[in-house]
């Protein structure tokens, strides 16, 4: 069975460790949101597609869910020592090999979608993990301080402002001239099911399907679309998704989301248990809906997902 699965950071990345349990035999593509990427000290970081190769590889520190396991952070003092920052983004030592790597690869002339996979053959992540593009996209929200407006990176306003300010615009800058990366489409249409994991409807999945093509080529794959509900009792499993959802009008609940992506996209939608209550409006916006245990508390929950969603996607086929 050929999965493709768009991802963001965290949410998806620990859906995926459930799904390679879940389907072992399964040939995965994730195709990764490169929206969150940002060049700091020098660098190129690639926040959600080194979540998921590290979750998938083994070398995530657990209690973040970003960044690597047993870091330190002996780089990032020196450079502050010089009075280079920014000092509000945590990059540790370890993690600084894999960006130099990038870097220097980028630098050499290959695409990011090339650099990747060849980050990849150290960490074996156990799936074919494609950006969403090789193009440079960076999500930048719209924020008034001080009386007036101003565009900050997205990892300005979800790191350092922890997102205390309300968004009053998300815009992905330069996903409407990007392509996606080699592989993307192809990925898409050969696929027997798509899913869409527990990941932020605006700045991860929404940032995939802002890029040309490939909306497009998900509705008109012609297999089961296939999405698991983020926010669970009305707020964000994690993360801050409310802040960003009340930026494009979309209401913090499950049933929001699901008609916010819409039945020309999506043919099945799992919510939480205790959102029960909103499968009937979700089943007569022409979407089949379940209620299941969407809280991934370890690997076995996540499986018990990943095998729900497989399921719904079998009867949507049917
Ligand atoms: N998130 C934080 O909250 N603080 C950090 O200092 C931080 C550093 C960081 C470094 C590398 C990396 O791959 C991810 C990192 N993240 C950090 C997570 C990241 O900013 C966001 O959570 C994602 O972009 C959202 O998916």
């Amino acid at each position: 069975m050929r999965i493709v699965v768009l991802a963001g950071g965290i949410g998806g990345a620990r859906f995926l460790r459930g799904l390679k349990r879940a389907a072992p035999d399964a040939d995965v593509t994730v195709i990764g949101n490169t929206g969150d990427d940002i060049h700091l000290f020098g660098l190129k970081v690639c926040p959600d597609l080194d979540t998921v190769m590290y979750t998938l590889g083994g070398g995530i520190n657990e209690e973040q869910g970003w960044g690597r396991t047993d870091e330190t952070f002996q780089v990032k003092a020196e450079l502050a020592a010089y009075g280079v920052g920014p000092e509000w983004f945590g990059l540790g030592d370890r993690d600084f090999a894999t960006h130099i790597v990038r870097t220097q690869m980028l630098g050499a002339g290959y695409p990011l979608s090339a650099v990747t996979e060849a980050l990849c053959a150290r960490w074996k992540p156990g799936v074919r993990l494609l950006p969403m593009s090789d193009d440079r996209i960076e999500t930048h929200v719209a924020v008034d301080l001080d009386g007036e407006r101003k565009a900050v990176h997205f990892q300005e306003y979800w790191v350092r402002m922890r997102a205390s300010v309300p968004a009053q615009a998300v815009v992905p800058v330069g996903a409407d001239q990007a392509k996606p990366a080699p592989g993307v489409l192809e990925a898409v249409a050969a696929a027997d099911v798509i899913l869409f994991p527990p990941s932020n409807p605006v700045v991860s999945i929404g940032t995939i399907l802002a890029v040309p093509g490939i909306r497009e080529a998900i509705a008109e794959a012609g297999v089961p679309v296939v999405g698991l509900s983020p926010i669970v009792g009305n707020a964000p499993v994690r993360g801050m998704a409310d802040k960003v959802l009340a930026a494009i009008g979309v209401e913090a609940t499950a049933a929001a989301v699901a008609l916010h992506y819409g039945s020309g996209l999506l043919d099945g939608w799992l919510v939480d248990t205790v959102d029960a209550g909103a499968v009937a409006d979700i089943e007569g916006a022409g979407i089949r809906s379940r209620a299941v245990p969407l809280l991934m508390t370890d690997v076995d929950a996540a499986a018990a997902m990943a095998r729900e969603a497989l399921t719904m996607a079998e009867e949507v086929r049917a």
